[in-house]
């Protein structure tokens, strides 16, 4: 069995997934690429030799040449794409986040209950990470009994001029909500955010952030996001146990001693440092869809997700600890295996 996907977004993450599918993934092809740009889908699509291009998803569901499709537009065109999609009945691995705000994602659960079958899966790659896999197999475990804290730290080289205090939170920060929801297998109920010193280096973003969120039974996570650290690009977490101490993300394959100094590499950019992460992700999700499943993060992930990324934007505005409001988690998500009971 092969896969025929089509990839709708033909920007940074679109080509890079394109590439991954062609050449590096096992069960699939791309069967196109859409853009309304159709020079840059065009340019994209001669990657994957024999992948059509088109300009829009209605272009696309009416040419019946997808059995399933990657989402990688920007996240505020996601809705209307994710609705048609969930009407065709395909399943999509849409890119975070889900959808901007907590209403558009919950619109989104709420036409995949009605479908009566889970379709989406949402692009949190950590969870496909090694280091996060076995963090999370530790805590599962209990081997050093239970997990008290979790201190991350996200730094990336810099931010576009255009980055805002919002996309702080909503470009950044959801990774930590989901990577906090995945460890703990508990919902966030509440996110503070604190605002220091910021680097000259910042345009009007206030940067570095320090983030905390606690979860259900009370658990504390923080999170520096510091997106201009010019340094490269690193995700770290340390997890505090009543019996040990987990770093994860600090090590490297690759490590030189050189006069005076030792060290090892950090990686440029979330492309090559999640690398590994993205590949799994993106052939399990070609394996379950042909096995007519989804077993990656879901709708309700990318739902919650936002409802924390409304919380985080208002307590950076109101420098209060916002609660985080949840609509009632419809059943149907209970069964699935990557999103919190
Ligand atoms: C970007 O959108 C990502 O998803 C990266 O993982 C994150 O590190 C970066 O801050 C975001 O802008």
């Amino acid at each position: 069995d092969e896969l025929r996907v089509a990839v709708v977004g033909a920007g940074r993450m679109g080509s890079d997934h394109v590439d991954r599918l062609a050449h590096h993934t096992l069960r699939t092809r791309v069967s196109a690429v859409v853009d309304v740009d159709v020079e840059r889908a065009g340019t994209v699509a001669a990657n994957a030799g024999g992948a059509e291009v088109l300009s829009s998803v209605d272009e696309l569901l009416a040419s019946g040449i997808a059995d399933a499709v990657v989402l990688a537009t920007p996240g505020f065109l996601h809705e209307e794409a994710l609705l048609k999609i969930i009407d065709a009945g395909l399943p999509v691995l849409c890119e975070k986040p889900l959808t901007p705000d907590p209403e558009s994602a919950l619109r989104v659960v709420e036409a995949e209950v009605a479908a009566g079958r889970q379709l989406i899966q949402v692009g949190f790659m950590r969870r496909f990470d090694a280091g996060y896999r076995r963090l999370k197999e530790t805590i599962d475990s209990a081997e050093l009994g239970e997990l008290l804290m979790l201190h991350h730290q996200h730094r990336n080289p810099e931010a576009p001029a255009e980055f805002t205090d919002e996309m702080v939170i909503h470009d950044s920060v959801v990774h930590e909500f989901d990577a906090v929801r995945y460890f703990t297998g508990e919902e966030i109920t509440n996110v503070s955010v604190r605002i220091g010193r910021t680097t000259s280096r910042a345009g009007t973003v206030r940067d570095p952030q320090h983030v905390t969120v606690q979860t259900q039974s009370g658990l504390l996570a923080d999170v520096e996001i510091f997106v201009n650290a010019q340094i490269g690009y690193q995700v770290h977490t340390q997890a505090t146990f009543e019996n040990g101490l987990v770093k994860i993300g600090e090590g490297s394959e690759f490590e030189l001693t050189t006069a005076g100094r030792s060290g090892h590499e950090i990686d440029a950019g979330f492309v090559t440092r999640f690398r590994d992460a993205y590949d799994l992700e993106v052939q399990q999700w070609v394996d379950a869809t042909l096995h007519g499943r989804i077993d990656g993060p879901s709708a309700w992930d990318g739902y919650a997700t936002a409802a924390c990324c409304a919380a985080g934007v208002a307590a950076q505005r109101n420098g209060t600890i916002e609660h985080v409001e949840l609509a009632p988690k419809p059943s149907f998500y209970s069964s699935h295996t990557g999103s919190p009971a």
